[in-house]
Protein backbone atom coordinates (compact mmCIF):
# COMPACT_ATOMS: atom_id res chain seq x y z
CA UNK A 1 0.00 0.00 0.00
CA UNK A 2 1.44 3.51 -0.62
CA UNK A 3 2.81 5.49 2.18
CA UNK A 4 0.86 7.51 3.18
CA UNK A 5 -2.79 6.55 3.08
CA UNK A 6 -4.50 9.12 0.84
CA UNK A 7 -8.07 8.91 0.12
CA UNK A 8 -9.60 9.87 -2.82
CA UNK A 9 -11.37 12.63 -1.58
CA UNK A 10 -7.89 14.12 0.19
CA UNK A 11 -6.23 13.95 -3.12
CA UNK A 12 -8.82 15.29 -4.84
CA UNK A 13 -9.06 18.55 -2.71
CA UNK A 14 -5.77 18.60 -3.20
CA UNK A 15 -5.30 18.52 -7.25
CA UNK A 16 -8.20 20.14 -8.02
CA UNK A 17 -7.23 23.73 -9.46
CA UNK A 18 -9.07 26.56 -6.84
CA UNK A 19 -12.05 27.19 -9.37
CA UNK A 20 -13.08 23.30 -9.55
CA UNK A 21 -12.85 22.91 -5.65
CA UNK A 22 -16.52 22.12 -4.55
CA UNK A 23 -18.58 20.97 -7.56
CA UNK A 24 -15.86 19.02 -9.46
CA UNK A 25 -14.30 17.99 -6.90
CA UNK A 26 -17.50 16.36 -5.14
CA UNK A 27 -18.69 15.14 -8.19
CA UNK A 28 -15.60 12.97 -8.75
CA UNK A 29 -16.83 11.61 -5.33
CA UNK A 30 -20.81 11.00 -6.08
CA UNK A 31 -19.08 8.64 -9.25
CA UNK A 32 -17.11 6.89 -7.02
CA UNK A 33 -19.87 6.43 -4.47
CA UNK A 34 -21.95 4.75 -7.39
CA UNK A 35 -18.85 2.55 -8.36
CA UNK A 36 -18.60 1.41 -4.98
CA UNK A 37 -22.65 0.11 -5.65
CA UNK A 38 -22.26 -1.15 -8.62
CA UNK A 39 -19.18 -3.22 -7.53
CA UNK A 40 -20.64 -4.43 -4.57
CA UNK A 41 -23.41 -5.44 -7.08
CA UNK A 42 -21.68 -7.27 -9.85
CA UNK A 43 -19.48 -9.06 -6.80
CA UNK A 44 -22.54 -10.47 -5.52
CA UNK A 45 -24.55 -11.18 -8.77
CA UNK A 46 -24.85 -14.41 -9.04
CA UNK A 47 -26.18 -14.54 -5.21
CA UNK A 48 -28.39 -11.98 -5.71
CA UNK A 49 -30.22 -13.06 -9.16
CA UNK A 50 -28.96 -10.06 -10.92
CA UNK A 51 -26.93 -12.04 -14.17
CA UNK A 52 -28.93 -12.69 -17.36
CA UNK A 53 -30.95 -9.86 -19.11
CA UNK A 54 -33.44 -7.64 -18.10
CA UNK A 55 -35.83 -8.50 -20.87
CA UNK A 56 -35.07 -4.74 -22.52
CA UNK A 57 -33.02 -3.64 -25.26
CA UNK A 58 -31.21 -0.22 -25.42
CA UNK A 59 -30.73 2.26 -28.08
CA UNK A 60 -28.16 0.54 -29.76
CA UNK A 61 -30.61 -3.16 -29.98
CA UNK A 62 -28.28 -4.69 -27.82
CA UNK A 63 -29.98 -6.66 -25.21
CA UNK A 64 -29.68 -5.03 -21.54
CA UNK A 65 -28.74 -7.02 -18.91
CA UNK A 66 -29.97 -6.88 -15.43
CA UNK A 67 -26.41 -4.87 -14.08
CA UNK A 68 -26.64 -2.92 -17.33
CA UNK A 69 -29.78 -1.66 -16.13
CA UNK A 70 -28.92 -1.57 -12.77
CA UNK A 71 -25.27 0.49 -13.30
CA UNK A 72 -27.33 2.87 -15.24
CA UNK A 73 -29.75 3.46 -12.72
CA UNK A 74 -27.10 3.90 -9.56
CA UNK A 75 -25.16 6.30 -12.04
CA UNK A 76 -28.54 8.39 -12.58
CA UNK A 77 -29.70 8.38 -8.82
CA UNK A 78 -26.40 9.74 -7.50
CA UNK A 79 -25.93 12.23 -9.83
CA UNK A 80 -29.32 13.69 -10.68
CA UNK A 81 -30.30 15.74 -7.90
CA UNK A 82 -26.94 16.85 -6.57
CA UNK A 83 -27.11 20.32 -7.86
CA UNK A 84 -23.67 19.93 -9.98
CA UNK A 85 -25.35 18.08 -13.34
CA UNK A 86 -27.13 19.89 -15.86
CA UNK A 87 -27.61 16.73 -18.01
CA UNK A 88 -26.58 13.67 -18.57
CA UNK A 89 -25.59 11.01 -21.55
CA UNK A 90 -26.01 7.25 -20.91
CA UNK A 91 -25.17 4.69 -23.14
CA UNK A 92 -28.79 2.97 -21.83
CA UNK A 93 -30.89 6.01 -22.53
CA UNK A 94 -31.77 7.45 -26.21
CA UNK A 95 -32.29 11.23 -25.13
CA UNK A 96 -29.77 13.17 -22.86
CA UNK A 97 -30.98 13.29 -19.51
CA UNK A 98 -32.37 16.56 -18.29
CA UNK A 99 -31.86 17.32 -14.41
CA UNK A 100 -35.62 16.64 -13.39
CA UNK A 101 -37.40 19.85 -12.76
CA UNK A 102 -37.05 19.51 -8.56
CA UNK A 103 -33.54 19.65 -8.45
CA UNK A 104 -31.53 22.91 -9.41
CA UNK A 105 -29.22 22.20 -12.52
CA UNK A 106 -25.53 22.90 -12.18
CA UNK A 107 -22.48 23.51 -14.78
CA UNK A 108 -20.85 20.29 -15.63
CA UNK A 109 -22.61 17.51 -18.14
CA UNK A 110 -21.82 14.02 -17.54
CA UNK A 111 -21.63 11.46 -20.07
CA UNK A 112 -21.36 7.47 -19.27
CA UNK A 113 -21.50 4.30 -20.25
CA UNK A 114 -22.37 2.65 -17.09
CA UNK A 115 -21.59 -1.06 -17.48
CA UNK A 116 -18.38 -1.63 -20.29
CA UNK A 117 -17.69 -5.38 -21.68
CA UNK A 118 -21.39 -6.48 -19.77
CA UNK A 119 -21.48 -9.26 -22.35
CA UNK A 120 -18.25 -10.94 -20.12
CA UNK A 121 -20.76 -10.29 -16.74
CA UNK A 122 -22.01 -13.72 -16.94
CA UNK A 123 -18.65 -15.64 -17.27
CA UNK A 124 -17.21 -13.47 -14.18
CA UNK A 125 -14.93 -11.45 -16.65
CA UNK A 126 -13.43 -7.40 -15.59
CA UNK A 127 -15.90 -4.98 -16.54
CA UNK A 128 -15.80 -1.14 -16.32
CA UNK A 129 -18.08 2.04 -16.06
CA UNK A 130 -16.23 5.07 -18.39
CA UNK A 131 -17.13 8.78 -17.99
CA UNK A 132 -16.50 11.94 -19.16
CA UNK A 133 -17.33 15.22 -17.49
CA UNK A 134 -17.87 19.03 -19.60
CA UNK A 135 -18.62 22.75 -18.37
CA UNK A 136 -21.84 24.13 -19.63
CA UNK A 137 -21.20 26.26 -22.64
CA UNK A 138 -23.59 28.92 -21.53
CA UNK A 139 -23.75 29.47 -17.84
CA UNK A 140 -27.24 31.07 -18.52
CA UNK A 141 -28.79 28.51 -20.66
CA UNK A 142 -27.84 24.99 -19.04
CA UNK A 143 -27.99 21.39 -20.21
CA UNK A 144 -29.49 21.34 -23.91
CA UNK A 145 -28.37 18.66 -26.76
CA UNK A 146 -25.44 21.51 -27.62
CA UNK A 147 -24.14 20.61 -24.03
CA UNK A 148 -23.87 17.00 -24.75
CA UNK A 149 -22.54 16.61 -28.14
CA UNK A 150 -18.91 18.00 -27.61
CA UNK A 151 -16.05 17.23 -29.16
CA UNK A 152 -13.46 15.27 -26.53
CA UNK A 153 -10.81 18.37 -26.78
CA UNK A 154 -13.59 19.81 -24.78
CA UNK A 155 -13.70 17.16 -21.33
CA UNK A 156 -12.49 19.05 -18.11
CA UNK A 157 -11.89 15.62 -17.05
CA UNK A 158 -12.52 11.99 -17.64
CA UNK A 159 -12.32 8.43 -15.76
CA UNK A 160 -13.15 4.68 -15.11
CA UNK A 161 -13.71 2.16 -13.15
CA UNK A 162 -12.96 -1.09 -13.34
CA UNK A 163 -13.89 -4.38 -11.68
CA UNK A 164 -11.52 -6.95 -11.81
CA UNK A 165 -9.67 -8.67 -9.04
CA UNK A 166 -10.40 -5.67 -7.08
CA UNK A 167 -12.11 -2.15 -8.00
CA UNK A 168 -10.09 0.62 -9.65
CA UNK A 169 -11.29 4.70 -9.92
CA UNK A 170 -8.98 6.15 -12.77
CA UNK A 171 -9.67 9.54 -13.64
CA UNK A 172 -7.64 12.61 -15.37
CA UNK A 173 -8.89 15.91 -14.71
CA UNK A 174 -5.59 16.99 -16.94
CA UNK A 175 -3.19 17.09 -14.55
CA UNK A 176 -2.20 13.46 -14.68
CA UNK A 177 -3.99 10.55 -14.61
CA UNK A 178 -4.42 8.28 -11.22
CA UNK A 179 -5.43 4.96 -9.48
CA UNK A 180 -6.96 4.40 -6.68
CA UNK A 181 -7.63 1.11 -5.13
CA UNK A 182 -11.08 0.28 -3.49
CA UNK A 183 -10.25 -1.00 0.25
CA UNK A 184 -13.48 -3.29 0.83
CA UNK A 185 -12.60 -3.50 4.07
CA UNK A 186 -13.29 0.14 4.92
CA UNK A 187 -14.84 1.03 2.06
CA UNK A 188 -12.39 3.62 0.98
CA UNK A 189 -11.01 4.43 -2.35
CA UNK A 190 -7.54 4.73 -1.43
CA UNK A 191 -4.23 6.21 -4.10
CA UNK A 192 -2.41 3.60 -5.24
CA UNK A 193 -1.11 4.52 -8.83
CA UNK A 194 -0.18 8.13 -8.80
CA UNK A 195 0.42 9.50 -12.43
CA UNK A 196 0.16 6.76 -14.46
CA UNK A 197 2.20 6.51 -17.80
CA UNK A 198 2.52 4.49 -20.88
CA UNK A 199 5.69 2.63 -20.50
CA UNK A 200 8.16 3.69 -22.89
CA UNK A 201 8.30 -0.15 -24.51
CA UNK A 202 4.88 -1.94 -24.81
CA UNK A 203 4.02 -4.69 -23.97
CA UNK A 204 0.76 -6.15 -25.99
CA UNK A 205 -1.82 -5.70 -28.66
CA UNK A 206 -5.53 -6.08 -28.25
CA UNK A 207 -7.73 -6.83 -31.56
CA UNK A 208 -10.50 -9.31 -31.81
CA UNK A 209 -8.67 -10.90 -34.26
CA UNK A 210 -11.39 -13.54 -34.69
CA UNK A 211 -12.85 -10.28 -37.35
CA UNK A 212 -9.20 -9.65 -39.56
CA UNK A 213 -10.96 -10.96 -42.45
CA UNK A 214 -13.47 -7.73 -42.09
CA UNK A 215 -11.43 -5.24 -41.82
CA UNK A 216 -10.06 -2.84 -44.58
CA UNK A 217 -6.58 -3.42 -45.96
CA UNK A 218 -4.85 -0.57 -43.88
CA UNK A 219 -5.65 -2.83 -40.68
CA UNK A 220 -5.36 -5.79 -41.79
CA UNK A 221 -1.70 -4.97 -42.92
CA UNK A 222 -1.13 -2.94 -39.57
CA UNK A 223 -2.05 -6.34 -37.59
CA UNK A 224 0.42 -8.59 -40.03
CA UNK A 225 2.79 -6.00 -38.94
CA UNK A 226 2.46 -6.41 -35.19
CA UNK A 227 2.57 -10.41 -35.68
CA UNK A 228 6.35 -9.77 -38.34
CA UNK A 229 9.58 -10.31 -37.40
CA UNK A 230 10.16 -6.78 -38.49
CA UNK A 231 7.62 -5.38 -36.01
CA UNK A 232 7.51 -4.58 -32.30
CA UNK A 233 7.44 -8.32 -31.00
CA UNK A 234 4.25 -7.65 -28.33
CA UNK A 235 1.87 -10.32 -27.37
CA UNK A 236 -1.49 -10.68 -27.88
CA UNK A 237 -3.99 -9.53 -24.99
CA UNK A 238 -7.58 -9.45 -25.56
CA UNK A 239 -10.33 -9.46 -23.12
CA UNK A 240 -13.21 -7.78 -25.11
CA UNK A 241 -13.57 -5.47 -22.41
CA UNK A 242 -12.70 -1.88 -23.83
CA UNK A 243 -11.62 -0.68 -20.36
CA UNK A 244 -9.75 -3.65 -19.40
CA UNK A 245 -7.60 -4.10 -22.25
CA UNK A 246 -7.15 -0.40 -22.12
CA UNK A 247 -5.77 -0.53 -18.01
CA UNK A 248 -3.34 -3.26 -18.57
CA UNK A 249 -1.93 -1.72 -21.80
CA UNK A 250 -1.85 1.71 -19.97
CA UNK A 251 0.39 -0.10 -16.85
CA UNK A 252 2.55 -2.36 -19.72
CA UNK A 253 2.39 -0.49 -22.61
CA UNK A 254 0.24 -1.46 -25.68
CA UNK A 255 -2.51 -0.79 -28.34
CA UNK A 256 -6.47 -1.42 -28.29
CA UNK A 257 -8.36 -1.49 -31.43
CA UNK A 258 -11.71 -1.80 -32.42
CA UNK A 259 -11.70 -0.91 -36.07
CA UNK A 260 -14.34 -0.34 -38.79
CA UNK A 261 -15.55 -3.92 -39.96
CA UNK A 262 -17.59 -4.49 -43.63
CA UNK A 263 -20.96 -4.45 -41.95
CA UNK A 264 -19.98 -2.25 -38.99
CA UNK A 265 -17.89 0.61 -41.09
CA UNK A 266 -17.61 3.08 -37.82
CA UNK A 267 -16.65 -0.28 -35.54
CA UNK A 268 -18.30 -0.63 -31.98
CA UNK A 269 -16.90 1.95 -30.01
CA UNK A 270 -18.92 4.93 -28.87
CA UNK A 271 -17.39 8.45 -29.83
CA UNK A 272 -19.27 10.70 -26.62
CA UNK A 273 -19.04 8.13 -23.65
CA UNK A 274 -16.47 5.63 -24.55
CA UNK A 275 -13.88 6.73 -27.34
CA UNK A 276 -13.75 10.01 -25.88
CA UNK A 277 -13.21 9.69 -22.46
CA UNK A 278 -10.37 7.05 -23.02
CA UNK A 279 -8.61 9.45 -25.48
CA UNK A 280 -8.18 11.81 -22.71
CA UNK A 281 -7.15 9.71 -20.46
CA UNK A 282 -4.63 8.44 -23.05
CA UNK A 283 -3.12 11.55 -23.98
CA UNK A 284 -2.86 12.58 -20.31
CA UNK A 285 -1.09 9.87 -19.84
CA UNK A 286 1.25 10.33 -22.69
CA UNK A 287 -0.48 8.16 -25.36
CA UNK A 288 -2.89 8.56 -27.93
CA UNK A 289 -6.23 7.74 -29.49
CA UNK A 290 -7.47 7.98 -32.93
CA UNK A 291 -9.61 6.65 -35.47
CA UNK A 292 -7.16 5.71 -38.23
CA UNK A 293 -6.64 9.13 -39.66
CA UNK A 294 -6.87 11.89 -36.42
CA UNK A 295 -7.27 12.02 -32.96
CA UNK A 296 -10.52 10.82 -31.49
CA UNK A 297 -10.34 14.02 -29.67
CA UNK A 298 -11.00 16.13 -32.07
CA UNK A 299 -14.39 14.54 -33.65
CA UNK A 300 -17.47 16.51 -32.73
CA UNK A 301 -19.87 13.64 -32.73
CA UNK A 302 -22.66 14.23 -34.33
CA UNK A 303 -25.55 12.07 -32.46
CA UNK A 304 -25.50 10.87 -28.70
CA UNK A 305 -24.77 7.64 -30.08
CA UNK A 306 -22.45 7.54 -32.95
CA UNK A 307 -20.30 4.95 -33.36
CA UNK A 308 -16.19 5.35 -34.19
CA UNK A 309 -13.43 3.03 -34.84
CA UNK A 310 -10.93 3.02 -32.37
CA UNK A 311 -6.92 2.87 -31.95
CA UNK A 312 -5.83 3.95 -28.19
CA UNK A 313 -2.51 3.14 -26.32
CA UNK A 314 0.87 4.19 -26.43
CA UNK A 315 1.28 7.00 -28.80
CA UNK A 316 3.94 5.47 -31.71
CA UNK A 317 2.01 1.94 -31.97
CA UNK A 318 -1.30 4.13 -32.47
CA UNK A 319 0.40 6.40 -35.00
CA UNK A 320 1.92 3.28 -36.89
CA UNK A 321 -1.75 2.17 -36.86
CA UNK A 322 -2.65 5.69 -38.58
CA UNK A 323 0.48 5.23 -40.87
CA UNK A 324 -0.57 2.04 -42.25
CA UNK A 325 -4.26 2.96 -42.49
CA UNK A 326 -3.29 6.05 -44.28
CA UNK A 327 -1.13 4.90 -46.99
CA UNK A 328 -3.82 2.21 -48.07
CA UNK A 329 -6.38 4.82 -48.23
CA UNK A 330 -4.21 6.94 -50.70
CA UNK A 331 -4.28 3.82 -53.06
P1 LIG B 1 -20.34 -5.12 -24.52
O1 LIG B 1 -20.58 -4.02 -23.50
O2 LIG B 1 -21.52 -5.43 -25.38
O3 LIG B 1 -19.75 -6.34 -23.89
O4 LIG B 1 -19.25 -4.54 -25.54
C1 LIG B 1 -18.01 -4.24 -25.07
C2 LIG B 1 -17.26 -3.48 -26.12
O5 LIG B 1 -17.92 -2.33 -26.48
C3 LIG B 1 -15.83 -3.19 -25.68
O6 LIG B 1 -15.71 -2.95 -24.32
C4 LIG B 1 -15.07 -4.38 -26.14
O7 LIG B 1 -13.71 -4.15 -26.34
C5 LIG B 1 -15.75 -4.77 -27.41
O8 LIG B 1 -17.10 -4.30 -27.27
C6 LIG B 1 -15.76 -6.25 -27.63
O9 LIG B 1 -16.41 -6.54 -28.81
P2 LIG B 1 -16.13 -7.91 -29.60
O10 LIG B 1 -16.71 -9.00 -28.78
O11 LIG B 1 -16.82 -7.72 -30.91
O12 LIG B 1 -14.63 -8.07 -29.77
Amino acid sequence: MSSPMITIERFLLSQQPEYAKGDLTTLFYDIALAAKMIATQTRRAALLDTLGYEGTTNVQGERQRKLDVYADDVMFKMNDHTGRLCAMVSEEREDWIQIPDNYSKGHYVMVYDPLDGSSNIDTNVTIGTIFGIFRTLDDKNRGGLEDCLRSGRELVAAGYIIYGTSTMFVYSAGQGVHGFTLDPEIGEFLLTHENMRFPEKPAYYSFNNGSYRNWDPGVQKYSDWLQSNEGPRLSQRYIGSLVADFHRNLLYGGIYGYPGEVSLPNGKIRLLYEAGPMAFLAEHAGGYGSNGVESLLDIKPANLHQRTPVFIGSRELVTRAEEFIRKEKSK
